[in-house]
């Protein structure tokens, strides 16, 4: 059976991954190729409406506030996992690598925060959006209020990314963002997932595991 791809796009706040994300599913589905967006958090349900509070004031300490963003994916691991074998390319906004990214930034170790999202639907491909040159991030990080979107706080968060980065021995695709108009990074992530919409995916949905380096 042939099965929609699982893309997943990574990145700092301001990168532009929600934008890229839509214009995705909508390039997609203008030639005709099914595509569902996934965005995480999801805030609109009932777990998602309790993260919704912690970003904008409320308090949680960190472990507990991992495992709900975590909670939040697996209940949307179903819908997800349906998706895809509908053959629907399904395009995530965030996903594991944040959860991990921003809590380790907080202090709590690699190897704890990823141990809830084991076994998660694994993601075929990998987007990461980065700035190469830090310094644009501070120009673009017109950051709004809600917790985590604060200079010195990113650049913790863009180190634990980098950290799977490597890890990902190459497997990840890192598109740089810093100055480029939109359509020009929608191209670039058209040219890594174009194709791979087109003709599908025959494996099965692999459980999700990460193997770090020490
Ligand atoms: N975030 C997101 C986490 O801390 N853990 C997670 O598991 C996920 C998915 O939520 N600053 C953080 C990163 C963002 C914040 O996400 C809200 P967005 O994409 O800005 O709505
Ligand atoms: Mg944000």
């Amino acid at each position: 059976m042939t099965r929609g791809p699982i893309i997943l796009f990574e990145g700092l706040d301001r990168t532009g991954k929600s934008t890229q994300t839509e214009s995705l599913v909508d390039a997609l589905r203008r030639v005709g190729i099914g595509a569902e967006l996934f965005r995480f958090p999801n805030r609109e349900t009932g777990l998602g409406k309790m993260i919704n509070a912690y970003l904008t004031g409320g308090s949680l300490n960190d472990e507990t506030a991992h495992l709900l963003f975590s909670a939040n994916r697996w209940e949307c691991k179903d819908a997800l996992v349906a998706s895809s074998e509908a053959g629907n390319a399904v395009v995530i906004d965030r996903y594991i690598f944040s959860g991990v990214a921003y809590s380790a930034a907080k202090g709590l170790e690699r190897e704890w925060c990823v141990s809830p999202d084991l076994g998660l639907p694994s993601p075929d491909i990998v987007i990461f959006f980065k700035f190469k040159d830090t310094a644009k991030a501070t120009e673009r990080g017109q950051y709004g209020e809600e917790r985590y979107e604060k200079v010195e706080f990113q650049k913790l968060v863009r180190h634990e990314f980098e950290k799977f980065e490597e890890e990902s021995s190459g497997s990840w695709n890192v598109v740089y963002v810093d100055d480029k108009p939109i359509a020009e990074v929608a191209e670039e992530v058209w040219q890594i997932v174009g194709s791979v919409c087109e003709k599908g995916i025959e494996d099965e949905i692999r459980p999700f595991q990460w193997e770090f380096k020490k």
